[in-house]
């Protein structure tokens, strides 16, 4: 037992239902409370992917508390309780769901699949105290709230979006944001690989894409770019998170790196000055040049060898410069080159009027959700990710004063970021049609991993109960109240974040 002194300055016990994003369904019992015992094993599943996670589990509570906590596949029960982690293989819970049981004697998680696993252990750690946040030992009661939540998403997708090429991030800032993704039950990792100011992936048969169209970025900052070793490291970081990485590569605007590396590609073959402002729609590569869909296909297909997602993100945002039906003809040829790779195509919804291909999908960053050119394409066939500018966009200033950031979608502080339906949003577009959502976070004011963090919390949060929570349990005064107490666990683990007066923090 922990000393008195230990014991007055414990903070309020968590509840069960102070979950981020807010499960489907929580039943309470204040009578089974579990106390986690020094001695307790965590067993799992003989299954190497629910090993896996039953191995995180651990990493995530051996720090704060000390325990050894160790993790095995005996099925012999362990006669001091602990953790179990059952992959029970059945799928009413979907790809995703889980139950978590927990009772005095012993804490049960199940899911019919590992990622259902997974998104259990980020609310497991969210019902300890925030102490647990502690990357050393501290002396605390690691009680568990007593009682049941069963819980899947709404919605299949649920991202979030780092530019990388308007500033350059390297791989362990990366794998940091993966890890945040991963505590709010994303799934899937949008880098914007390529744009005017960087080329941030190496391409083994366009060598200079890299080294050259890399060199740089907004402001005259360091540029960089990943080798084909560090995409795949990050690609695997996330795939053990039960995230899938989605590549885009920016087409046929946003391209001046690409023409600095290749003037080849330059409707006038002339390379252009490396750009290091932040003006959009003046660059694209050369849509009537045969050459052009040479280098496509060969960037396209060394980006879908590297990629074990399902998904290749092409751009295609305001290609200003590009006459309506050249780019919709671009479009449409790229759209085939993806379909070629066997791989499925999304690109921002300004591709809506190009031809419908099987299982396009479109990533929706308007302002104003009447938009009838992507209706249409949806009664076409296409699916939509929601990104709405002033919802979605991580890279707004929360409030005037917000030292970094754009306002041109508005500001958005916490409220904005939560109150929107993603099923409604749309106008004409149905319910069905929604993949889910997706945070982007533009980086042209972002330099650090601090200023990435201070962005990204705590609207992420928002965005990811957006994508998970179903509709009836939206609530703002449940969310912010909810969301307070991860500022003390962002703080105890020394991650930045904006402490804005919307959400009452302790
Ligand atoms: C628009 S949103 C862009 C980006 C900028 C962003 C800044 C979109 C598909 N294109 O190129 O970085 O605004 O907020």
């Amino acid at each position: 037992t922990a000393p008195a002194t230990a014991q007055l300055a414990t903070p309020a016990p968590v509840r069960l239902g102070d979950v981020v994003p807010t499960p489907d369904r929580v039943t309470p019992d204040p009578t089974a409370d579990h106390l986690l015992r020094p001695d307790a094993v965590i067993r799992v599943s003989a299954d190497p992917a629910a090993l896996a996670v039953g191995e995180q589990l651990a990493a995530l509570l051996r720090p704060a508390t000390g325990y050894p906590l160790p993790v095995t596949d005996s099925v012999t029960p362990s006669p001091t309780g602990g953790i179990a982690l059952d992959l029970t293989g059945d799928t009413d819970l979907g790809p995703e769901g889980y139950r978590l049981d927990i009772a005095t004697d012993r804490v049960r998680l199940r899911a019919g699949t590992a990622a259902g696993l997974h998104h259990g252990v980020q609310t497991l750690r969210q019902l300890f105290p925030a102490a647990i946040e502690s990357p050393r030992p501290v002396t605390a009661r690691w009680v568990l709230p007593g009682g049941s939540i069963v819980d899947r998403p709404r919605y299949p997708w649920r991202g979030a979006m780092l530019d990388v090429a308007r500033h350059f991030f390297d791989v362990p800032d990366v794998l940091r944001v993966i890890d945040h993704l991963a505590r709010y039950k994303l799934n899937r990792l949008h880098l914007h690989l390529t744009d005017d100011q960087g080329w941030r992936i190496a391409i083994d048969s366009w060598p200079r894409l890299a080294p050259i169209g890399g060199a740089g970025a907004v402001g005259g900052d360091p540029g960089g770019h990943y080798t084909q070793a560090d995409y795949r490291r990050i690609v695997a970081y996330a795939a053990a998170r039960h995230i899938t990485v989605v590549p885009e590569i920016d087409l046929p605007g946003h391209t001046n790196a690409a023409l600095v590396a290749y003037p080849e590609l330059a409707p006038d073959r002339v390379a252009p000055p490396p750009y290091t402002g932040t003006e959009v729609g003046f660059s694209y590569v050369d849509p009537a040049r045969e050459r052009t869909y040479d280098f496509v296909a060969d960037v396209l297909g060394e980006i879908a060898a590297l990629t074990p997602g399902r998904w290749l993100h092409i751009g295609g945002d305001e290609a200003f410069k590009v006459p309506a039906e050249v780019y919709a003809r671009f479009v449409a040829r790229v759209q085939r080159i993806v379909a070629g790779l066997g791989r499925t195509v999304i690109g921002w919804h300004q591709i809506a009027p190009a031809a419908h291909t099987d299982g396009r999908v479109l990533q929706w960053w308007g302002t104003n959700g009447d938009d009838p050119v992507t209706a249409e394409a949806v009664r076409r066939g296409a699916t939509v990710i929601l990104s709405p500018g002033n919802h979605a966009y991580l890279d707004m200033k929360y409030a005037p004063d917000t030292p970094i950031g754009h306002d041109w979608a508005g500001l958005i502080d916490v409220r904005r970021s939560y109150d929107w339906d993603p099923g409604t949003h749309l106008t004409g577009v149905p319910a069905d049609a929604v993949l889910g959502v997706e945070a982007p976070l533009w980086t042209e004011s972002v330099t650090t991993l601090a200023e990435i963090e201070f962005m990204l919390l705590p609207r992420l949060p928002a965005l990811a109960e957006q994508g998970w929570s179903p509709r009836s349990t939206h609530d703002w005064d449940g969310f912010r109240r909810r969301l307070a107490g991860h500022g003390t666990r962002w703080a105890t683990a020394g991650i930045a974040y904006h402490s804005g007066p919307d959400v009452p923090w302790p």
